[in-house]
């Protein structure tokens, strides 16, 4: 099966399920959920880091690469987890943090150390750039009594890798040859259009300087050495690239067959349709306007120039989708099922973070105590240095911080929602007698409508290889694109709102079939009516 009549579920590690009470999930607990991911339909499932890390950044600060923290069970483990997936028809997909290292890296420590070797490992100025660190604060910091500053684009604890040094390339190719050969069938690679660094690094005082360091000319060669040097060798390998502030035209290039390096890129810019001036650390009602004209651009060159994207709306970064697009006090249910259909019956291969399968949501907290991570506790300080009141800041922190989409998995009704038998490391959802697994596999309708979608990529070759076309550009309330594959073609119709709307079908679609629609089907009219957050595909 290609990359893309896949579909690929993301697991949080810490938190999905934890077998030895110890408040954290592990990798037990995810073979122990095999069959109810195999019941869902997936053929793939992305786990973010389970690596030896001191998790400043939960495992985005790789302490070895090639060893299992002691948090999430042993290699013997994930052993059994692979052979497990492997026997019900699924694959395992690595993460692979290769823009940096936790400073707890031996390879840093030798170089703090004084081995020259291992200082060419890192970016090591005499004089600090005026970047500023994705998580807040300048990029660099002093690296040890020497004089001189390391980057890190992330946090102080993460130092950025030094990818003009071939023997750096060989350590991380080593690493990826070490899990292909454990059998590991695919790798999310991350912020990987960060690693080719320019040669002489220049201030830049636009967008924090992100244009100085982002998808740089050599970060292309740099990915297709990797390619050719690893996973290239086998087909059946599916890669898939995080870009940070990336462009299309990059994605092009990172994902066209011809070019060797990846199967397919994630991007952000339709998740900052809700940033105001582009600032995360903000609140506004999402711009719908961009939103589709994002989806728009995106779906119609990726298919005009054979690049190939990585469709989601949820991940472990982004507060979930239902909170920010959707009114789920009164629409929970149908706002799921039309988030899933926008990007489910779209051009690319669509990933499913855990707990988006029952519609769940933002935890709700009620003060900055429940907060852990780096990113957020470093926001909230910068809001309140910025005069914003602790309550406001609050606010802010609560619609965006990464936490939102951290918490347990809500399995079941019970004391700690059947995550565990103890107090979980991070708290637990409000929602989390109403929204969880367990109901919703015996009365709800989100789960199943998931397996639908996933069904119907296999089913219909439209789904995973038909060319993408905008479809009402101009509507204020309805995202629609249109698949085409020889003969045959598919409309998908999203209303993004809680008010009714009427669009003017098409004749060719009046004769068409309706594949999936939220709400009970009905007969194709030329003046056809959507109901509050309605979606429906028309085959013909
Ligand atoms: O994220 C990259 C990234 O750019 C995010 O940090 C993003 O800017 C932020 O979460 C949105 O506010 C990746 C990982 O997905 C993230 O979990 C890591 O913290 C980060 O890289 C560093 O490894
Ligand atoms: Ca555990």
């Amino acid at each position: 099966m290609s990359f893309k009549e896949k579909v690929i579920y993301q697991i949080y590690p810490k938190s999905f399920l934890d077998t030895n009470q110890d408040g954290v999930g592990d990798l037990a607990g995810i073979k122990q959920k095999l069959p109810y991911l195999k019941r869902l339909g997936i053929d793939m499932i992305w786990l973010s880091p389970i690596y030896v890390s001191p998790q400043r950044d939960n495992g985005y600060d790789v302490a070895d690469y090639t060893a299992i923290n002691p948090l999430f069970g042993t290699m013997d483990d994930f052993d059994e987890l692979i052979t497990a997936a492997k026997e019900l028809g699924m694959e395992i997909m690595l993460d692979m943090v290769f823009n940096h290292v936790s400073t707890e890296h031996e390879w840093f420590q030798k170089a703090l150390a004084g081995e020259q070797k291992y200082q060419d490992y890192f970016i090591l100025r005499d004089e600090p750039t005026d970047w500023v660190s994705k998580f807040g604060g300048n990029a660099w910091a002093p690296f040890g009594d020497s004089g001189k500053y390391y980057l890190h684009l992330f946090d102080v604890t993460q130092a950025d890798l030094n990818w003009r040094n071939p023997a750096v390339r060989e350590e991380l190719f080593k690493v990826l040859r070490f899990w292909l050969a454990k059998g590991v069938k695919g790798f999310r690679f991350d912020v990987i259009n960060l690693i080719g660094k320019d040669e002489i690094l220049a201030d830049c005082a636009e967008n924090d300087g992100k244009p100085a360091y982002t998808d740089r000319p050599i970060n292309h060669e740099f990915i297709q050495m990797m390619n050719k040097a690893t996973y290239g060798a086998d087909p059946e390998v599916v890669t898939v690239g995080e870009m940070s502030f990336t462009t299309v035209e990059n994605c092009i290039l990172y994902t066209r067959p011809d070019r060797e390096e990846l199967d397919m890129t994630f991007n952000f810019h339709h998740l900052k349709v809700d940033y105001e001036d582009g600032k995360k650390w903000t609140q506004m009602p999402f711009d719908f306007d961009k939103l589709k004209e994002l989806f728009h651009t995106w779906g119609t060159q990726m298919s005009a120039e054979q690049g190939w994207n990585a469709l989601f709306w949820n991940n472990h970064d982004q507060p979930r989708a239902l909170n920010r697009f959707v009114d789920v006090d009164n629409y929970r249910v149908a706002g799921a099922k039309m988030l899933a259909s926008a990007i489910h019956l779209n051009r690319g291969t669509p990933y499913i973070y855990m707990g988006e399968e029952i519609g769940m949501l933002d935890p709700d907290f009620e003060s900055m105590e429940q907060y852990v991570d780096v990113e957020s506790l470093n926001a909230y300080q910068a809001l309140l240095a910025e005069g914003k009141t602790e309550q406001e800041a609050f606010e802010i922190v609560k619609t965006k911080s990464r936490d939102n989409s951290r918490i347990p998995i809500q399995w079941d009704s019970g004391e700690f929602s059947g995550f565990s038998k103890v107090t979980p490391w991070l708290s637990l959802g409000k929602s989390a007698k109403e929204i969880n697994v367990a109901k919703e596999l015996q009365e709800g309708s989100i789960f199943s409508y998931y397996q639908k979608l996933i069904r119907l990529r296999k089913e219909y070759p439209i789904i995973a290889q038909g060319s993408y076309e905008a479809f009402l550009a101009e509507d204020p309330q309805i995202y629609g694109y249109i698949r085409r594959l020889e003969e045959q073609s598919l409309l998908v119709l999203n209303n993004f709102y809680p008010q009714e709307t009427t669009i003017e079908l098409p004749e060719e679609f009046l004769t068409g079939e309706i594949l999936i629609n939220n709400y009970p089907n009905e007969k194709l009219i030329e003046k056809l009516r959507l109901k509050p957050y309605q979606t429906v595909a028309i085959y013909r």
